[in-house]
């Protein structure tokens, strides 16, 4: 259908005569009938549709292109996008969620970080749970409340996409979140023993048996608080590590006791990505630096920036995770931290740990979808190389290396296991795939998406972006089934796309159409809210989100609370020092409406929002004391926190729920 209208443009490239193609689709839209059909229909419709579209787009300064663009990104009201997209948030701390092709902004996801619309983080309920575990930074002691969410992960199933969960690392502070897509809310956090920092990861095997992240800048080894070393013993005393952590298959939980680490030399570890196919098993982590640079420009030294593009070569780390599984089982391995680790010596002695070369300062490691190649770009070199997993066992088995590298770790030879370079352009990134065989690579330098085939490797087509693109996701791109039809590209820099909201600007996502035979870029999204390192896009029907909780489940476990209230079973209970109460939430009132407790008591609250319809969300906040719940549909909570001063304080629902909401108010009495 988009293909016909462009054709048309192609030849007649006015206004009209495009307005009258996209008349055409618009009845193919509506009727979704075949061509004779539809034509029996744009008699009708053609005259009113037709003259409206055309003095709008006269009266808005509209082109053709921009007409079509709008035609193929619009969703009307109550219909649904074809797809989600869980971008990170960056900085923010959170994931959002994306409709495509609209482009709409449907749910933040609270991971890292307090969000009080969510009522995550506030009041010591579950969502306190959720964020403690991976609250305290144990080398510093020091509680982190925001996060550099960078790289988010849904589960597979056979290497596609399930919609059960996503994982999400935070690259300053070494955490990984789990977030559980039945009710798109963030179930636990956790501090990686052993790192500072993520980056490589989070992947996912194809069967969700590890979420897989790799630190990225080494750490003082082994880690502990307190544990120091100069930088002049950077390659001795400094690691790397990467962590396959164990998932619950039935809850999503990351189980650290089953879970495992490898020590790695002090490079910076990088992006990474599990095989699958004929390389399920592997794993594959790019790194920079192999130069050890560590700064110290005023020193006289080179900056990190000069000193870790130096040398020629890093290296592609590549994991028989399967085999350090064995490893672990067998007892190779030590405890630090309470985490199995295997060294980088037993690691090399049980060929767990090879390398391979890398052009210098890479960024991105992608595995096609077949699973037979890794797709490697460096930054500063306009090739990207596609590694041959074929040829890497081979050259594995035949011993075919070209040395170790400074800590023994075997370097495979380039030639032997390198399937082509294929030029892009200026500073290649990261690369997704589709359906039909192309993979597309972001162009950091030069402000494109690379369009290139596989097999042939061969670049066929680049479109611009605006402006500095790190990432792209293509819909289903990081499945071993991808959908192809978009992309998005996150564009690090809007410069002039938007008008001025201040000196920082917004991220600019951008939506490529990817269905004619030119790619094409059809929607920008400024994004004033994080910034989006990467996404996943998922296919809208495989998510089976809930609309409501069953009446009193407490959405950490998602079982029934012990707590739940029922309507008229509500109390309090008031015993020396602590004021307990079961609360239920219907509208508009809260039951009890008013509490009364002696300054200095536990004040512990049991709240069930009792109404299980779709969208009855109740809030619950009391004034001055940094209380915030959203009770969704059928949601048992409990707060607590001490009344420590006297007075009469207000309660009520933040959540506006029905024509008198305002009056879904109490008192909280705290008697001198
Ligand atoms: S990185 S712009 Cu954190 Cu994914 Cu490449
Ligand atoms: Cu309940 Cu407003």
């Amino acid at each position: 259908m988009q293909s016909r209208s462009s054709k048309e443009q192609r030849s007649g490239n006015t206004l009209r005569l495009a307005l009258l193609g996209l008349v055409f689709v618009v009845v193919l839209l509506a009727g979704g009938f075949s061509i004779g059909r539809a034509s029996k229909k744009a008699t009708t419709t053609k005259v009113s549709v037709g003259g409206g579209l055309d003095s709008i787009a006269a009266a808005r300064n509209l082109s053709a292109d921009d007409v079509e663009n709008a035609l193929a990104t619009y969703v009307p009201s109550g219909k649904y996008d074809d797809y989600y997209m869980f971008a990170s948030g960056g900085h923010s701390g959170q994931v959002f969620v994306i409709g495509i092709p609209s482009m709409r902004i449907l749910k933040t996801i609270a991971v890292f970080t307090p969000e009080p619309w969510q009522g995550y983080g506030y009041g010591n309920d579950w969502s306190e749970a959720a964020l403690k575990t991976g609250r305290t930074m144990p080398l510093t002691g020091n509680d982190i409340t925001w996060a550099d969410t960078h790289h988010p992960a849904l589960s597979e199933t056979n290497g596609e996409y399930d919609g059960r969960y996503l994982y999400i690392n935070d690259k300053g502070n070494g955490r990984i979140g789990f977030v559980d897509l039945r009710d798109f809310r963030t179930k636990q956090t956790i501090q990686i023993p052993n790192h500072q920092s993520t980056h490589g990861g989070a992947f996912i095997t194809p069967n969700s048996e590890y979420v897989h992240v790799s630190s990225n800048t080494p750490t003082v080894w082994p880690p502990a608080p307190n544990a120091y070393a100069p930088l002049d013993q950077y390659k001795d005393k400094y690691r790397g590590v990467s962590s396959w952590l164990s998932i619950d298959q039935k809850t999503g939980r990351m189980d650290l006791d089953k879970s495992f680490q490898i020590e790695l030399p002090p490079y910076t570890q990088d992006l990474a990505d599990a095989g699958k196919g004929p390389s399920l098993g592997w794993g594959f982590v790019n790194s920079y630096n192999s130069e050890m640079a560590t700064g110290g420009k005023m020193e006289g030294k080179p900056t990190i920036e000069s000193g870790a593009s130096a040398g020629a070569t890093d290296y592609l780390h590549i994991i028989n995770w399967k085999k350090a599984e064995e490893v672990v089982k067998a007892g190779k391995y030590d405890t630090i931290n309470g985490m199995k680790v295997i060294s980088m010596k037993t690691a090399v002695a049980e060929s767990v740990l090879f390398f391979a070369p890398e052009v210098r300062s890479p960024h991105g490691a992608d595995v096609t979808p077949d699973g037979k190649f890794i797709v490697v770009s460096g930054k500063l070199d306009p090739h990207t190389t596609v590694y041959s997993f074929d040829k890497i066992q081979k050259a594995i088995a035949a011993k075919d290396f070209e040395g170790t590298d400074p800590f023994g770790v075997p370097v495979l030879k380039f030639s032997s296991v390198v399937e082509a370079q294929v030029e892009l352009g200026a500073g290649p990134l990261h690369t997704q795939y589709d359906d039909k065989g192309f993979a597309y690579t972001s162009l950091f330098l030069e402000s494109a998406v690379a369009k290139w085939k596989l097999g042939d490797w061969k670049l066929v087509e680049k479109v611009p972006v605006q402006y500095n693109i790190g990432h792209l996701a293509v819909a289903q791109g990081d499945s071993a089934k991808p959908d192809g039809k978009y992309l998005v590209a996150l564009n690090k820099w809007s410069v002039d796309r938007f008008p001025s909201v201040g000196p920082l600007h917004p991220q600019n996502l951008q939506l490529v159409d990817l269905t004619g035979e030119k790619m094409r870029v059809r929607y920008d999204m400024p994004m004033g809210i994080g910034e989006p390192h990467y996404a996943q896009i998922i296919r809208r029907e495989t998510l089976k989100g809930i609309l409501n909780y069953e009446l009193g489940t407490d959405p950490l476990t998602m079982t029934t609370s012990k707590n739940v209230v029922q309507q008229g079973k509500e109390k309090i209970e008031q015993r020396p020092g602590v004021t307990e109460v079961w609360m239920s939430a219907l509208r508009s009132h809260f039951t009890p409406d008013v509490v009364r407790v002696k300054k200095g008591d536990k004040v512990i609250i049991h709240i069930t929002n009792v109404e299980t319809s779709r969208d009855t969300t109740h809030g619950f906040t009391i004034s001055g004391f940094n209380i915030q719940s959203s009770l969704e549909p059928g949601e048992a909570t409990s707060i607590e926190f001490t009344a420590d001063k006297a007075g009469a304080f207000a309660f009520y629902c933040t959540e506006f729920c029905s024509a008198l909401h305002m009056e879904m108010q109490g008192w909280l009495l705290v008697e001198p």
